[in-house]
């Protein structure tokens, strides 16, 4: 038999890395990094190993299953889409359209960013939730406000590079993509060019190890950290003049809004010292080309939106932006976007959150819980766990519990399938054709995710599922598309690029090189064409104008009886070995990571009586998780850091969301802090010395 090798791209996580892939009778023989794909130049870290067994697991959904009396039954796909449409129309026909919400999930493909979408045009609904309250949407409302684009790091030509809350060693976020030799080697390259690398991180993250100088703030006290810095560039006069009287509006607003806040205010708040915050702006502000990625680690806080506004103040202010070496604006692949509905009716939250640009999931929550009149009625979930993903697992768990009909879409059963009526099994990343558009300062570019294999049991791509449910309700005839090969030709159409043109060559430029300073020509893309740190959007919507600094719900003195009963703060960790709540029980992962742990600090270990790897039950106002320890000074005293992801069917254990708090959120974006919660610790007995980890 011939083995042929397929070039593809890694669907596990967003760097979308490039693949080769060996095949022999239909099945993956092995799994490389594509030498030539300007991402990951042959890398691959150690997720993709379990890309074989994510094909041939024995758990993998594989029929479309019907929730009856006696548990899940398998049925046929005609049964399964005959009932989806019969029960989605008369749904619609008495509560409306606008009854059916998608849930989606972090968009690591584009297959999971676009699934369904279509179907909610033609359907009538504007109601997309997904996990975005949690993830990348608080720093892009941030930046969008400000700058009108998202600017990424210009890692080729830059002499400083701040890590502010993120992690991208572990998480292999360097920014969105922007990167053509290999991401895995920005920090060695930059090394190479003696680029200084500082780290803002509560926590010894991975990247922290790594850097020249690590600045450790109190948990979800950025914004003060950030203003402390803002108030001494204005003092010291190391903001770029020429371009704030130019560019920036409202700079005596600012001056006057940062007054006060002096970083002996911020050392107060942060627990940095005054000098080392003085001493971070002066480095910032005097190295002339200079970077602050913003991570993550900003988001699932409460002050989150305001602590993103912070770092673009300070980008602002010093004019690094669209700079070589800066905060720059990659050129996009155009992409058509699909014609989805314009929203006859607000959508969800809307009115309790109208920056966020869609329906943030806590609305949706608080609309199924409290039964408000218009709540949604029809639930799809695609590519996403929500049940897992969101605050406080038992009352999300009881939200979707609400809807008269809930499909889920997945290719493993999870702890939100085992709540819907109708499972859908779907193909999943190298079983079906898909495509990514990349940025890079040599230009962005596109790439095929080419099938590799066919899809397991009765598994089907999504565009085909969604066309034929859409045409079982007679809405077809607004379909642009009828499958996945038709979808890619409609969204790469501005590129003038066919799928046969990438299938000839699966990696093609389709946009320009980094040009830098366009805004000397017309401006930035805000109503003002200027920098606007001062914003009037936020202040219409009764924000503050400018961003502020405001305690996270869980500081003691907020609430000294909670700070009693639960008396450290929790935080949340992602593995490096996995990505989200996925694929915990393929076996090449869960040899390397079997189990969810929490990180504690010596001193708290040993006044707790916790041994290294002994087993601890963790315990919120919420409800209670087991978990094994790791004594590490990784962590500093009186926070813990639990893994986040597990708590599926498929591997048992126990989902850290089960103590985080949804009675409060990011006023903006409704992100809910599942970085920061109150919790109490106790061994359990059963001290098993399994070395693990
Ligand atoms: N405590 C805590 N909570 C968090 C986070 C945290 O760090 N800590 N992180 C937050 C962030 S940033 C995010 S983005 C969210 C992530 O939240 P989600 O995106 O909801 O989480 P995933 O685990 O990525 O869920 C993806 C689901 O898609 C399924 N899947 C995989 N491949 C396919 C496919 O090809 N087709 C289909 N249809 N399904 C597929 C997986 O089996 C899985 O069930 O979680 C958020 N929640
Ligand atoms: N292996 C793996 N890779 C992933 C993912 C995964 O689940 N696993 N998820 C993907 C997704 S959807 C996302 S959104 C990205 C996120 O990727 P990044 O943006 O790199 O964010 P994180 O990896 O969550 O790292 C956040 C860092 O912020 C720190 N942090 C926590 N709270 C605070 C705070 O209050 N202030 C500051 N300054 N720092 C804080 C944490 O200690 C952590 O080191 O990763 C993506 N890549
Ligand atoms: S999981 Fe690993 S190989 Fe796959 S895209 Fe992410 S970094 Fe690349
Ligand atoms: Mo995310």
């Amino acid at each position: 038999m011939s083995t042929h090798t397929v070039k593809t791209i890694c669907g596990f996580c967003h760097a979308n890395c490039g693949l080769e892939i060996g095949v022999r009778d239909g099945k993956i023989t092995s799994v490389k990094g594509d030498p030539d794909h300007p991402v990951n130049r042959g890398y691959v870290c150690v997720k993709a190993g379990a890309i074989k067994s994510l094909v041939e697991s024995r758990n993998r959904l594989r029929y479309p299953l019907r929730k009856t009396r006696g548990g899940m039954r398998r049925i046929s796909w005609d049964e399964a889409l005959d009932w989806a449409a019969d029960r989605l129309g008369q749904i619609r026909a008495t509560h409306g359209p606008e009854s059916l919400v998608r849930f989606g999930g972090a968009p690591v493909s584009y297959e999971a960013r676009d699934g369904f979408l279509q179907f909610m045009g033609v359907y009538g609904s504007p109601n997309l939730t997904s996990v975005s309250n949690l993830c990348h949407v608080s720093r892009q409302i941030a930046f969008m406000q400000t700058f009108g684009g998202r600017p990424e790091p210009d890692y080729e030509h830059t002499q400083l590079i701040i890590y502010w809350g993120s992690n991208p060693v572990a998480s292999t976020r360097y920014s969105s993509y922007a990167s053509y030799d290999g991401f895995n080697t920005i920090i060695p390259r930059a090394r190479d060019r003696n680029v200084k690398i500082v780290a803002v991180d509560p926590m010894r993250s991975e990247t922290v190890a790594l850097a020249d100088l690590w600045v450790k703030p109190r948990i979800g006290t950025d914004a003060a950290l950030g203003l402390g810095m803002v108030h001494t560039i204005i003092v010291e006069g190391l903001y770029d003049r020429p371009f704030v009287d130019r560019w920036v509006t409202g700079f005596e607003e600012i001056r006057r809004h940062v007054e006060a806040m002096t970083p002996e205010w911020a050392e107060r708040i942060t627990g940095v010292p005054a000098d080392h915050i003085r001493e971070l702006a002066r480095l910032y502000a005097g190295t002339e080309a200079a970077i602050i990625q913003d991570g993550n680690g900003l988001e699932m806080h409460t002050n989150g939106v305001d602590a993103a506004r912070v770092i673009c103040l300070l980008i602002a202010l010093t004019g690094k932006i669209d700079r070589p070496g800066g905060n720059v604006f990659f050129s996009i692949v155009p992409q058509r976007h699909l014609p989805t509905v314009k929203p006859q009716s607000a959508w969800i939250g809307q009115k309790e959150f109208p920056l966020f640009p869609s329906p943030t999931f806590p609305a949706v929550k608080k609309s199924l819980l409290e039964k408000e009149i218009g709540r949604p009625r029809a639930g799809i979930v695609h590519h996403s766990n929500p049940v897992l993903a969101q605050a406080n697992q038992k009352n999300t768990a009881k939200a979707l519990r609400g809807l008269d009909f809930l499909i889920a879409c997945d290719i493993f059963p999870t702890a939100t399938t085992v709540l819907a009526d109708l499972v859908l099994p779907m193909a999943s990343d190298l079983e079906r054709l898909d495509y990514r558009a990349y940025a890079s300062s040599r230009g962005g570019f596109l790439a095929l995710r080419e099938k590799v294999v066919e899809p397991v049991g009765e598994s089907r791509p999504v565009f085909e599922v969604e066309y034929e449910l859409a045409k079982r309700m007679g809405l077809e005839a607004e379909y642009p598309f009828k499958n996945t090969e038709e979808w890619i030709d409609f969204a790469i159409q501005p590129t003038r690029l066919t799928l046969n043109d990438l299938r000839t060559n699966p990696i093609r430029y389709a946009a320009p090189p980094v040009a830098y300073q366009k805004y000397l020509q017309g401006g930035f893309a805000t109503p003002s064409r200027k920098v606007q740190c001062v914003s009037e959007r936020f202040a219409a919507n009764g924000y503050g104008a400018l961003p502020v600094f405001r305690a996270p719900q869980e500081s003691a003195d907020s609430d000294p009886e909670a700070a009693r009963k639960f008396p450290y703060l929790g935080t949340t960790r992602r593995p490096a070995e996995f990505v989200h709540t996925r694929f915990k029980d393929l076996p090449p992962l869960e040899s390397i990571y079997p189990e969810p742990r929490v990180m504690v600090h010596p001193a708290d270990a040993w006044s707790l009586g916790i041994a290294q790897d002994q087993y601890v039950e963790v315990s919120s106002p919420r409800g209670k998780i087991r978990v094994r320890a790791t004594v590490s000074e990784n962590i500093g005293p009186g926070l813990v850091a639990i893994d986040y992801g597990w708590g599926n069917p498929t591997d048992g254990k126990s989902n850290l969301n089960v103590l985080t708090r949804d009675d409060c959120w990011d006023p903006v974006s409704g992100g809910t802090p599942n970085r920061l919660f109150r919790c109490a610790l106790r061994p359990l007995k059963e001290a098993r010395k399994k070395k693990t980890a």
